[in-house]
């Protein structure tokens, strides 16, 4: 290992991180600068990486947990040679630069995440070994081994003391995830105080009893990082490794650093001199020559590294044609057309559409060979089991039911860390009232365009006995609002195989599926193509009228059935709209929205077993919600929709007074 090249590489990524941060007047010192040894020892020596192919299938991924330090990663990346210029650096956190404020996948080559959020890297690492041991097993050969890379974060005290990195981090030691390495920026600081004021817990022994290994190391002596992250790699014990790097934040701003003013960007008034006290010229952006060089050196090696995966690589494929085709498929997020996948159901059948969910999900995961389906100790009531799936667990990596245990959160965040590897696709349940246990993560899913199909149960006052604590009221109307989230509640169970075959076909971006507890009719008197393809388009007419039209009633999932039937009472100029999906109906010409839902018609009303506010969007001034503005009650189901008068004649009535 060359010390003196990687000294010189970690002085030049401080001077780098100073000058962005002084340019621009925002974000973090502290952690560049705490943790510039850990970079120049990741990306001058210790991490497998191409630079010019930043998605290479065996690359070890890196991700920086704790975001905000992303001009740690900025520096980085530019100095490895990755397509990220030093003009690109110079435009920290302006817009549409590669540098944005907090790293975003998609955005920069060699982000692997979209962090900021604390906590949510350590479980997307997670996802990542999840998806690396399952590549493991899925394509490696006796012949040919063409994946074996491993997944290293980096996070700091704010993400360790998320419940999300907790609940990854338990999950992954009961995994025996022994790909994965977290090194611990442990600097005693977090932004408010030193961390003492809020932290008093062995970390080490935490992670111990988690099932991990634990090193500590100093985190600016070069040789014992390379040391850790080598034993670490090699390491037998069948346990993932934690490296605890013992840091100073803000080294080499003395004014600020070992304290939380070297967090934020307190030291850029010390900037000038500190860049003298390192040895760096007045000149700004400075990368030293030999720095280059350096780089160059490690970029020629990793190549060479890289050129002879190729050719195993080309072998397998050679060996392989079936496989290679499945794993360009994935890569290619080719799905197939999986409607004409899914037998009809038999039109007498009166089930919940968890039911109908948990029968489509069979043939779809026949379709997809990479479906993973996962649930949060509920596959005995979410029902999306995959039979003959298997389970993932430390004896069978090419399991596909994955047991996150009662984690949603971690199991939203892992769900995309595989989504961001791109080679598994996703989806995982559980009672839809505890999305918001994994909100944050489902919204980094729709920011961040991931593929995540979520399959929620339980949708809503229908749950009953359980009562208002798992009842979701406002749950649908919440998850309605993250952009890019397409929110699908089907109404029987051909809307449901419609829903299920549009999540899975959706590359660009997560889909919620939200199904009932309770039992409801098949709706055979809507043609059985136009309710599959109602669940495409998002909204359609279910019913149309046969006299001039003079009422509208709209209505999604298991109301669909109240709006059917109050049609019939309410006269033939009376049109039923099923909205099983707003987002999607929204993305419609406009010229087909028209013809749903006409501006000239003004009589209009809703009805969903939730809150009014989404439905004021369709109903308008002049209409109506029949809505469930309250929490629930504790009474079997049909009773408490009884009480809060989600009926078809508390529908009739409503319509007939406007
Ligand atoms: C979920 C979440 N809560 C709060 C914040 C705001 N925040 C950003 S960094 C930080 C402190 C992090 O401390 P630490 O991880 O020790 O980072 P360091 O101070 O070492 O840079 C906080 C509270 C955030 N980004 N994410």
């Amino acid at each position: 290992m060359n010390i003196p090249s990687l000294e010189l590489a970690a002085r030049d990524a401080r001077g780098l991180a100073m000058d962005a941060v002084a340019k621009c007047k925002s974000g973090h010192l502290g952690l560049p600068l705490g943790t510039a040894e850990i970079g120049a020892v990741l990306f001058g020596h210790a991490l497998s990486y191409n630079p010019d192919e930043p998605r290479w299938l065996n690359r070890d991924r890196f991700i920086l947990s704790a975001g905000h330090g992303s001009m740690f990663l900025y520096s980085w990346l530019h100095l490895a040679g990755y397509a990220l210029s030093l003009e690109e650096v110079k435009n920290f956190r302006q817009l549409h630069s590669l540098t944005p404020g907090h790293p975003e996948f998609h955005e920069t080559p060699g982000v692997e995440a979209t962090t900021g959020p604390l906590g949510q890297g350590v479980s997307n690492a997670v996802g990542y070994a999840i998806s690396a041991k399952m590549s493991e097993a899925k394509f490696n050969t006796a012949a040919h081994s063409i994946f074996d890379h491993h997944v290293i974060v980096l996070a700091g005290d704010g993400c360790l003391q998320e419940g999300v990195a907790q609940e990854a981090s338990a999950l992954a030691g009961h995994l025996g995830l022994d790909n994965l390495i977290l090194i611990y920026d442990s600097n005693n600081v977090t932004l408010d105080a030193m961390a003492p004021v809020s932290q008093s817990e062995d970390t080490a022994a935490r992670y111990h009893a988690y099932g991990w290994d634990v090193q500590e190391i100093d985190g600016h002596n070069l040789q014992e990082i390379a040391d850790a992250v080598a034993s670490a790699k090699a390491a037998t014990s069948g346990k993932p490794q934690m490296i605890i790097a013992k840091t100073l934040i803000g080294k080499g701003i003395p004014e600020v650093s070992g304290t939380n003013k070297a967090h934020g960007e307190a030291g850029v008034k010390f900037v000038a001199e500190s860049r003298k006290a390192l040895g760096l010229p007045e000149e700004t952006f400075f990368v030293d020559p030999g720095t280059r060089e350096y780089f160059a050196k490690v970029k020629a090696c990793l190549k060479a590294g890289y050129e002879n995966w190729v050719g195993k690589y080309e072998a397998w494929r050679a060996a392989n044609a079936d496989l290679a085709t499945e794993l360009d498929n994935a890569i290619a997020g080719k799905v197939p057309d999986l409607r004409k996948a899914i037998p009809a159901f038999d039109p007498a059948s009166n089930i919940a559409t968890r039911k109908a969910g948990s029968d489509v999900l069979q043939p779809i995961a026949a379709a997809m060979p990479l479906l993973i389906s996962g649930s949060a100790d509920l596959h005995g009531s979410t029902l999306n089991y995959i039979k003959d799936g298997g389970d993932f667990n430390r004896e069978n990596r090419a399991g596909r039911n994955l047991h996150f245990g009662i984690r949603e959160h971690a199991m939203c965040g892992i769900m995309n860390g595989i989504a961001y590897d791109g080679i598994f696709r996703p989806s995982g349940a559980t009672f839809l009232v505890f999305s918001d246990y994994g909100r944050p993560s489902i919204r980094v899913a729709a920011l961040s365009h991931l593929p995540v199909v979520y399959i929620f149960t339980h949708d809503s006052i229908g749950v009953g006995e359980d009562g208002p604590t798992h009842e979701p009221v406002e749950t649908v109307a919440a998850l309605r609002a993250i952009p890019g989230l397409d929110v699908i509640r089907p109404g029987d169970p051909e809307e449901t195989a419609g829903a299920f075959a549009a999540a899975f076909e959706k590359t660009t971006g997560p889909t919620m599926l939200i199904l009932s507890r309770q039992s409801i009719p098949t709706l055979n008197d809507i043609p059985l193509d136009v309710r599959r393809e109602g669940a495409f388009l998002g909204g359609y007419i279910a019913k149309k009228e046969s006299a001039p039209l003079d009422l509208i009633l709209l209505a999604s999932g298991s109301e669909l059935q109240h709006a059917i039937k109050a049609a019939a009472e309410l006269g033939a100029g009376t049109r039923v709209v099923s909205m099983p999906c707003f987002e999607r109906f929204e993305s419609q010409s406009e010229e087909y929205r028209e013809s749903v839902l006409p501006r000239a018609c003004r009589r209009r009303v809703s009805i969903e077993a939730g809150v009014s506010d989404p439905w004021f969007r369709y109903v308008g001034l002049d209409g109506k919600t029949v809505a469930v503005d309250r929490f629930g009650l504790s009474a079997p189901g049909n009773v408490v929709m009884e009480q809060l008068g989600i009926t078809a004649s508390h529908l009739v009535e409503v319509a007939k007074s406007i």
